[in-house]
């Protein structure tokens, strides 16, 4: 998604992220079958074998629900067992804390078009201790749910900042607290300039 907090921004746009979520689910299939030396092990490979553009809706800059500003749509997750989607902010804790949303996508009539999309609950993300992430120390991009439930969000970490911000992958419970933390490949971690690492201007990107 290339929608994020700064100048510029004008649109909340919906178009490509529930395009490709929806081809997604439409096209998800196949499996294949690994083995590791003797110690057979399975795992499905998902892979999208069609798409089709469904329609877009935009909602205007300044967007609020429930007192935050939507807008910086970053990432999106469907969740089938309760017909319903979160989309992660890419707000870095600026406009209102880090944050989802939980909403729901009327698709009923096999198109996406204004007033299909509802905004039902907003979840601010908690960091280990249970606070709300401080202005700048994330940087909000990708979600997936697991199949526990619970969901995967990723932060580009922020190479700029001093001290720099390393970019994660961790694992959130349904009320937004956080409860893993994965570990990041070094190579994905920046380092100041002139030092090991990847360039300033690399991040974690969905
Ligand atoms: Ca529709
Ligand atoms: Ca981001």
């Amino acid at each position: 998604m290339q929608h994020r907090y700064g100048k510029g921004q004008r649109m909340i746009s919906f178009v490509g992220m529930l395009a490709l979520l929806v081809a997604l689910l439409a096209g998800l299939s196949t499996q294949t079958t690994a083995q590791t030396g003797d110690t057979p092990t399975r795992r499905t490979i998902q892979s999208t074998t069609d798409s089709e553009f469904l329609g877009e809706v935009t909602f205007e800059t300044g967007f609020t629900f429930e007192d935050t500003e939507v807008g910086g749509l970053s990432g999106i997750t469907y969740d089938a067992a309760n017909d319903r989607y979160y989309a992660v902010s890419d707000d870095p804790s600026e406009r209102n804390p880090a944050r989802f949303y939980t909403l729901s996508i009327d698709l009923s009539d096999g198109s996406l078009n204004d007033g299909d999309i509802t905004f039902d609950a907003v979840t601010t993300l908690l960091d280990e201790n249970g606070d709300p992430f401080p202005a700048g120390g994330i940087d909000p991009e990708g979600i997936a749910l697991s199949s526990e439930g619970t969901l995967y969000i990723s932060s580009e970490g922020d190479a700029s900042a001093d001290p720099i911000i390393d970019p994660f992958v961790n694992e959130f419970g349904m009320d937004g607290q956080q409860t893993r933390t994965l570990s990041v490949t070094q190579k994905f971690c920046p380092m100041p300039r002139g030092h090991r690492g990847c360039a300033i201007t690399w991040r974690l990107k969905a």
